[in-house]
C-alpha cells in the first residue's frame, strides 16, 4: 500500500507534493467504528502534512478473519491478522495501534511496548486504575529504548480546542475561575437498544462515564492546564436490563431485528455528573450522559475567567467564542472566531481561508502530532502518564458516586 514515489523523491498529495520520508509501517488492531476513523487519520495524513516519516497501512487485526480481511479491503491495510500477538511479532511494524474496547488495553499495549512498538491507545486507557498504571510504567520502560505511547484524546486536535489552548497559554483569560463542561448523546434513550459491549462494566470499565467523561475530563484539564484536585459525583443507571444481541426475533424495524427477547442487565452508569475542584481552586462542572434526547454529539465546554471568557460546541467544531474582558465595557461581547484559517492550529496544511473542517480530521491532526513525536523522539502528549490521570478521576467519581459522601438529601 506504499505511496508511488517519484523519481525525484516526492510524491502526489491531495494538496501538492510532499517529500516521502522514511515510512513509519503502523500495524492496528481492532476494526469497528474508531478502526475506521484512525484508519482513515493514517491514510491522509501523508497526503496533507509534510510529515519527516509516511505512515503505511501495513496490517490490520481483528479476530473475524472475513470482517478483518474486508476491513483491510476497505480501509487500505496491506495486510490482515487474526491475532495481535501475531501483529506485533511482525518485524515490518513500528507502531501498534490499539482500537478495540478497553477490556484488552492493557495487555496488548503492555506487550507492544514491551517487543519495542511504538502505541497509541484509543481512550480512555484503561478500564481500571491499576492497569493504567501497568501501562504508564511499560511507556516509561519503552521510553528507554526510544518508543514512545500516546492516547488518543482527539477532541485535543480540534482547530478551535487547540486554539483556545493557546489562547489560554497566553494568558487570554487569566485567572481560571470556572470550567463547565457536558457531553450529551442520545443514542441510549430506546430502552429496546441492545446490551452491547459499551453497557458492560467488564468490558468497558464503566458507562458514559469512560466514554464521554472521560474526554471532558481530559479536554477540561488541558485547556485548563492544571489537574483535578478532586470530585464531588453522582451517577445514575437509568435502564437496567436491555435485550441480549442475538438471533433475530422480530421484523419490526431494522434496529431490532439482531436483538433476542431475553434481558441482561447494564452494568454501567447511563449518566455521570460531577463536579470538581482544580489545584489552582477554579471550579468545575460535568455532565456526560446518552440519554439527552436530542442531543447528538454535544461537547460543550466554556471557560471564565479574570480577564476573559471562551466557549466551544463539537456540533459547531469551527467556531470558538471568545469574550475579551479587557475590553471597554460598551463593545465587550462574545464574538465568534471561525477556526478556518491558516494561522490557526493544523490549518495551513488544509484548505484555502474560510473551508471548514469535520470530526475525522481530528484523526489526522492526531496521527500527525504522533509521527512528529515519534521522529522527533519526544514523549507525546497526551502521554500514557496523563491517561493515568484521566483514569484516576473517572476512579474518583465512581467513588465519590459510591459513597453519596458530600450529596446532602433535600427532605420532601
Ligand atoms: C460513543 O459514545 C462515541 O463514539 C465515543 O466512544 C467516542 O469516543 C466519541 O468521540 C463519540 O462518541
Amino acid at each position: 500500500t506504499a505511496t508511488p514515489t517519484s523519481a525525484a523523491g516526492t510524491r502526489p498529495t491531495a494538496l501538492g507534493t510532499a517529500p516521502a520520508g522514511p515510512p513509519l509501517r503502523i500495524g492496528m488492531v481492532g476494526y469497528a467504528f474508531m478502526g475506521a476513523a484512525h484508519s482513515q487519520g493514517w491514510r491522509t495524513v501523508g497526503h496533507v502534512f509534510d510529515l519527516p516519516r509516511t505512515p503505511h497501512l501495513t496490517a490490520i487485526c481483528g479476530r473475524d478473519a472475513t470482517a478483518v480481511r474486508a476491513a483491510a479491503e476497505r480501509h487500505g491495510w496491506a495486510h490482515a491478522e487474526t491475532d495481535w500477538r501475531a501483529l506485533i511479532a511482525r518485524d515490518d511494524i513500528d507502531l501498534v495501534d490499539i482500537c478495540t474496547p478497553g477490556d484488552s488495553h492493557a495487555e496488548i499495549a503492555v506487550a507492544a511496548l514491551d517487543a519495542g512498538k511504538h502505541v497509541l491507545c484509543e481512550k480512555p486507557l484503561a478500564n481500571s486504575v491499576a492497569e493504567a498504571e501497568a501501562m504508564t510504567r511499560a511507556a516509561e520502560r519503552a521510553r528507554a529504548h526510544d518508543r514512545i505511547a500516546m492516547v488518543g484524546f482527539n477532541y485535543r486536535r480540534v482547530p478551535a480546542t487547540a486554539l483556545a489552548h493557546r489562547m489560554i497559554a497566553e494568558g487570554r483569560l487569566g485567572t481560571l475561575r470556572h470550567v463547565r463542561v457536558t457531553y450529551l448523546q442520545d443514542w441510549l434513550t430506546d430502552p429496546d437498544f441492545p446490551l452491547t459491549w459499551r453497557l458492560r462494566r467488564e468490558h468497558a470499565g464503566s458507562g458514559s462515564l469512560g466514554d464521554l467523561g472521560a474526554h471532558i475530563v481530559d479536554l477540561a484539564q488541558y485547556l485548563a492546564g492544571e489537574p483535578l484536585a478532586g470530585v464531588s459525583a453522582l451517577t445514575e443507571t437509568f435502564v437496567r436490563h436491555r435485550p441480549l444481541p442475538g438471533t433475530p426475533t422480530t421484523g419490526l424495524n431494522a434496529s431490532r431485528t439482531l436483538h433476542t427477547v431475553d434481558r441482561g442487565q447494564v452494568t454501567v452508569d447511563d449518566a455521570a455528573l460531577f463536579t470538581g475542584r482544580f489545584t489552582s481552586g477554579a471550579l468545575a462542572s460535568f455532565e456526560a450522559t446518552r440519554y439527552a434526547t436530542g442531543r447528538k454529539n454535544a461537547l460543550r465546554i466554556e471557560l471564565n475567567g479574570e480577564h476573559g471568557s471562551l466557549a466551544f460546541d463539537l456540533e459547531r467544531l469551527n467556531e470558538l467564542w471568545f469574550h475579551d474582558g479587557t475590553e471597554p465595557a460598551d463593545r465587550a461581547g462574545f464574538r465568534r472566531i471561525l477556526v478556518t484559517e491558516p494561522d490557526h492550529p493544523y490549518l495551513d496544511a488544509w484548505w484555502p481561508p474560510g473551508h471548514a473542517l469535520g470530526y475525522e480530521h481530528t484523526f489526522v491532526h492526531q496521527a500527525r502530532d504522533l509521527v512528529l513525536a515519534v521522529a522527533e523522539g519526544r514523549t507525546p502528549e497526551p502521554s500514557f502518564a496523563d491517561g493515568l490521570q484521566v483514569q484516576r478521576v473517572l476512579a474518583a467519581v465512581e467513588e465519590s458516586a459510591a459513597k453519596n459522601s458530600v450529596y446532602t438529601p433535600i427532605a420532601v
